[in-house]
């Protein structure tokens, strides 16, 4: 191994701009929140359970706010940050489409099925969401596998999550409880309430503004009871705009970028090809998104429910996934299984502490304990993340000795191959890392060539090599595009302080310091 004492990436400091203003822009897209905390004097209209088939949003219809009560919709958006007139307007009950794929509508599934508790944590959510939330489980779960509902309430400051919830559900036909936090948690202890209050074999996770549709249940437990398997319905999305119910794809599931975002990405063919082409058959998924979801309750316990050092929001979900995989589960998206959820653009409510703090303190817990070296490329992509005080982690280090979960190197290697950490690298510098697919590489991002003698650019990694392809030279310390036989070149001041390819002059301008550079002999 060669180490440079003086190890900058030079590099990276001269295309920093372009990934400093990704950074901005996605810091305050995520983090704009909104402190009303204005009240909405409700329990629903009376009518709210008895309305026209043909009312609206039935039939996952959207709704149309009429043109003199658009001012007052934008006012009310802000309180949860969906379009709360739409959700008050539509019946509690609504019908839904079937969106199942239809080799899953005739499906049997064996009458012993484990029972579950449906868990709902809520901080300050609306009325008519949280309430179709609870309708849709009673309304489209057979009951004898349902053993409750158990709402979790972190620390509401609204009236109408007191009483008159208590007093709404207690005559519904399904035993509904309300547990309170006596401060606000977050999610994750929240959940950890919930569940540990909770009696069912299973407990189903669920947000609070979701909508469950028919013979959602069944294979999620039928799933359980074959394997212990760990299981998630398709997320079908109800536009926070108009409340219009829109299927979910069985075509994408779960992963993460380097910073340890969830996202979504297409199934692979190995995947496809495992399930021999057919669709209706569970995915085998990297990461859940981290709200709905079923799992046996013994084995909850064993694999050690969630990191109770985790506060407000955010971090568990992957947490989660990494523990189940690495420590010997299987994590799935069972196709047949559809559940609606209110996706939002801004979150409603304070995170106390700041979103940043919070998140990061999360996510650092997340990767110390899980992530071996590979933390690192969440490190170089957060400036400032490595400061951020995570709290201790001993307890959750000596959960991941005693089960003897695997290393992160396997879980990249034999669960996520597609992932955006490569799993080989010979550098990982300031921003980029140098890839054994011999790309110049952040997060999926690619240096690219387009142009003789022009500016490089940070282009979607194609992975075809090609115009992406670029040989290290650790003795000259030139970064050589294959395809053009031309080098790197920094940015001179007066032009536009974009590096450049150039004909290689062996110039200082020319020359690049890798970190901590390992290179194959052949090399
Ligand atoms: C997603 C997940 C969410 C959670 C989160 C990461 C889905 C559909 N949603 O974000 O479940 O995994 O990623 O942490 O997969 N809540 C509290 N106390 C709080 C904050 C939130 O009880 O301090 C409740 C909130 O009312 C809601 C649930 O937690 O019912 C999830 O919060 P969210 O809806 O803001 O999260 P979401 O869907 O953006
Ligand atoms: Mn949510």
């Amino acid at each position: 191994m060669r180490r440079f004492a003086y190890c900058k990436v030079v590099l990276a400091t001269s295309l920093v701009w372009v990934m400093l203003d990704m950074f901005i822009l996605l810091y305050f897209s995520e983090c704009n929140k909104c402190d009303d905390k204005k009240e909405r004097g409700l329990p629903g209209r009376d009518d709210a359970l008895s309305r026209p088939r043909d009312g609206p949003g039935e039939g996952g219809k959207p709704v149309v706010i009429p043109k003199e009560n658009q001012e007052k919709m934008k006012e009310m958006f802000k309180i949860n940050q969906f379009n709360l007139m739409a959700s008050e307007m539509i019946a509690l009950n609504r019908s839904l489409p079937d969106v199942r794929l239809e080799g899953c509508k005739n499906k049997l599934y064996p009458d012993n099925l484990p029972r579950t508790s449906v868990v709902i944590v809520f901080h300050n959510e609306a009325w008519s969401t949280l309430l179709r939330t609870v309708h849709s489980v009673i309304d489209r779960s057979p009951h004898t596998l349902l053993e409750e509902i158990v709402l979790v309430d972190d620390a509401s400051e609204r009236d109408f999550l007191k009483r008159p919830l208590e007093q709404y559900v207690r005559r519904l036909e399904v035993p509904v409880r309300v547990v309170r936090m006596e401060q606000r948690s977050g999610l994750i202890r929240a959940r950890l309430k919930g569940a540990s209050l909770s009696t069912g074999q299973v407990i189903t996770f669920l947000d609070a503004h979701c909508e469950c549709t028919t013979g959602w249940l069944e294979p999620l437990l039928a799933r359980i009871k074959q394997d212990k398997t760990v299981v998630c319905p398709i997320i079908d999305v109800i536009s926070d705009d108009t409340f219009e119910y829109m299927a979910g794809s069985d075509m994408t599931y779960g992963g993460f970028n380097w910073k340890l975002n969830f996202r979504w990405y297409p199934v692979p063919q190995r995947e496809m090809d495992r399930r021999k082409g057919d669709r209706t058959l569970p995915v085998r998924t990297p990461t859940m998104a981290g709200g709905l979801f079923s799992i046996d309750r013994d084995y909850f316990q064993e694999i050690g429910t969630y990191d109770a050092g985790m506060d407000i929001w955010g971090g568990e979900n992957l947490e989660i996934s990494f523990r189940i995989w690495q420590c010997g589960g299987t994590l799935e998206i069972v196709t047949c299984s559809h559940v609606g959820h209110v996706f939002r653009k801004a979150t409603p409510y304070t995170f106390p502490g700041g979103t940043g703090q919070i998140i990061n303190k999360n996510n650092r817990r997340l990767a110390e304990v899980w992530m071996d070296e590979f933390k690192n490329f969440f490190y170089i992509i957060s400036p400032g993340v490595t400061k951020v005080d995570y709290g201790d982690i001993t307890s959750r280090s000596a959960l991941r000795q005693k089960l003897q979960c695997k290393p992160f190197s396997w879980y990249l290697e034999n669960v996520y191959p597609d992932s955006q950490i490569p799993r080989h690298y010979y550098s990982l510098g300031e921003v980029f890392s140098y890839t054994a697919n011999k790309e110049i590489r952040t997060d999926d991002l690619c240096l690219d060539v387009s142009k003789l003698n022009g500016p490089v650019m940070m282009l979607k990694c194609h992975h075809l090599k090609g115009n992406q392809l670029w040989e290290y030279d650790p003795q000259k310390l030139t970064l050589i595009h294959v395809n053009s036989n031309q080098c790197l070149d920094k940015a001179s001041e007066e032009d536009s302080q974009v590096p450049s390819v150039r004909d290689c002059s062996h110039t200082r301008s020319q020359q690049w310091l890798l970190r901590n550079v390992t290179l194959p002999e052949v090399f």
